[in-house]
C-alpha cells in the first residue's frame, strides 16, 4: 500500500470502539432475538481480558493468567450482559414492569435497563446487606426498592411467587434470557485467546454465571471456534458455600455480600457444568478473598469487588493443582467501586491525616 493511501486510511478509519453496539448486535446469530426484538442496550460487553502476572508469578510453572474484567460493563457488573437480553425480550413481550431479588448488582442492572426500556423496576433486597455503590445505583436509576428483613434466598422466593401471580417479569437468572446474554463473555474470551482457556475460575452465588459461561464455551466449541473446553472451577465464600458443602445454608455469611446466597437456584445446571467439564468447586475464606482483592489492587491496578476476588483467591488456593504451561482466566464479575466500605476497611495504604499545608511538613511525612 502506498504511503498516501495508508495515511488516508489512518484518517478515515474509526477507532474500534465506535463500532461496538452492544452484545446483542455483536452476537445476534447466537441469541434468541428476531428482527422484531427492540434492542435495549447500554453497549455492554467487549470487556477487556487483562494478563495478571502477579498471580501467575505466585503460581509459577509457566502459567498465563488473565482477568476477564466484567466490572467494566455499563453498570459495573456482568449482570448487564444478561439484562440487555432479559429486558429486550420483556419489552418485545409488551411488559411494563420487572422485578428481581438481589444482593445488589442485579438490582442496579435491572433498574438501569428497565428504565432505558421505559419500564418500572421493583427490586427486593436484604436490608443492610447491599453494598453502598449498588444501592446508590438503584436509587439513581429510579428503582422501587423493597428492603426486607431477610436474606437473598427469602427475597427470591417472594419475587418468584409474585411474578407468577402478577403481570410483572422476573429478571433473576431463572429468566432464561439472562443466561443467554451472559454466555457471550465466553465467546469474547475465546476470540481474545484464539482458544478456550484450560481453566475458568469464577465466583458462584446463584450459579447462573458459571452455567452461562459453560453454555457459551460449549456452543463455540461445537461450532469449531475453539480447540478445547475449559475446566469450570467455581468458588464460593466459606461461610456461604452450599455448592461446595452439598447442602443449603440457612444463614450464609461473608464479606462478599454479592455471593451471600445459601440456596442457589441454578444448582443443578452448575453441577452439570462441573461434571461435564471435569471441573471443581471449592470455598475460600473471607481472609483469602481480601488477600486476592488487595493483590489485584496494589500490584495490578485492578479494582474489583470482594465477590469477584473469590475467583483469584480460589486459583491461588488450588495452585498446586494447576497444570504446567496452562492458560487460566479468572472472571472479575464486578467493579470495586460497588463496595467502597470494603475498600476503606481493607487496604494497606499509608494515609497521612492532619498534614500541615507546607512543603516541609509534606516532605517529612514522605520520609525524604
Ligand atoms: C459481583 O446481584 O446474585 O453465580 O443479586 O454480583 O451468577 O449468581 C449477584 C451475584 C458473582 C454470582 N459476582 O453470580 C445479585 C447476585 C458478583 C455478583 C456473583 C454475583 P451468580
Amino acid at each position: 500500500m502506498s504511503f498516501s493511501k495508508k495515511l488516508k486510511q489512518f484518517f478515515t478509519s474509526k477507532p474500534k470502539n465506535n463500532n461496538w453496539d452492544g452484545l446483542i448486535e455483536a452476537y445476534k446469530p447466537w441469541l434468541p432475538v428476531t428482527k422484531k426484538t427492540p434492542i435495549i442496550t447500554l453497549k455492554e460487553g467487549a470487556t477487556p481480558l487483562i494478563e495478571i502476572k502477579s498471580i501467575a508469578n505466585r503460581i509459577g510453572k509457566g502459567v498465563k493468567v488473565y482477568a476477564k474484567y466484567d466490572g467494566l460493563n455499563p453498570t459495573g457488573s456482568f449482570k448487564d450482559r444478561g439484562m440487555t437480553m432479559a429486558i429486550s425480550k420483556a419489552k418485545e413481550d409488551g411488559c411494563e414492569a420487572v422485578i428481581c431479588a438481589s444482593t445488589g448488582n442485579t438490582s442496579a442492572s435491572a433498574a438501569a435497563y428497565a428504565k432505558r426500556g421505559g419500564m418500572r423496576a421493583f427490586v427486593v433486597i436484604p436490608d443492610g446487606y447491599v453494598a453502598q455503590g449498588k444501592l446508590a445505583q438503584a436509587l439513581v436509576y429510579g428503582a422501587e426498592i423493597l428492603a426486607i428483613k431477610g436474606n437473598f434466598d427469602k427475597a427470591l422466593d417472594i419475587v418468584r411467587e409474585l411474578s407468577n401471580k402478577y403481570p410483572i417479569t422476573l429478571v433473576n437468572s431463572v429468566n432464561p434470557y439472562r443466561l443467554q446474554g451472559q454466555k457471550t463473555a465466553a465467546f469474547e474470551i475465546i476470540e481474545n485467546l484464539g482458544n478456550a482457556p484450560d481453566w475458568l475460575c469464577i465466583p458462584m452465588g446463584n450459579a447462573g454465571n458459571i452455567t452461562a459461561y459453560w453454555m457459551g464455551f460449549e456452543e463455540y466449541f461445537y461450532a469449531n471456534k475453539s480447540k478445547q473446553l475449559p475446566r469450570m472451577m467455581g468458588f464460593q465464600a466459606s461461610g456461604s458455600a452450599p455448592l461446595v458443602e452439598g447442602k443449603s445454608i440457612s444463614n450464609p455469611e461473608t464479606i462478599a455480600t454479592a455471593i451471600r446466597i445459601g440456596n442457589p437456584v441454578n444448582k443443578e445446571k452448575a453441577l452439570l457444568a462441573r461434571e461435564s467439564s471435569k471441573g471443581k468447586f471449592s470455598s475460600v475464606t473471607d481472609l483469602e478473598i481480601i488477600n486476592a482483592y488487595k493483590i489485584l489492587g496494589k500490584e495490578e491496578g485492578i479494582f474489583c469487588e470482594p465477590a469477584s476476588a473469590a475467583s483469584v483467591a480460589g486459583l491461588l488456593k488450588l495452585k498446586n493443582d494447576v497444570p504446567k504451561n496452562s492458560t487460566i482466566v479468572c472472571v472479575l464479575t464486578g467493579n470495586g467501586l460497588k463496595d467502597p466500605d470494603c475498600a476503606i476497611n481493607n487496604n494497606d495504604s499509608i494515609f497521612h491525616t492532619d498534614v500541615e499545608p507546607d512543603m516541609n511538613s509534606i516532605i517529612k511525612k514522605m520520609g525524604f
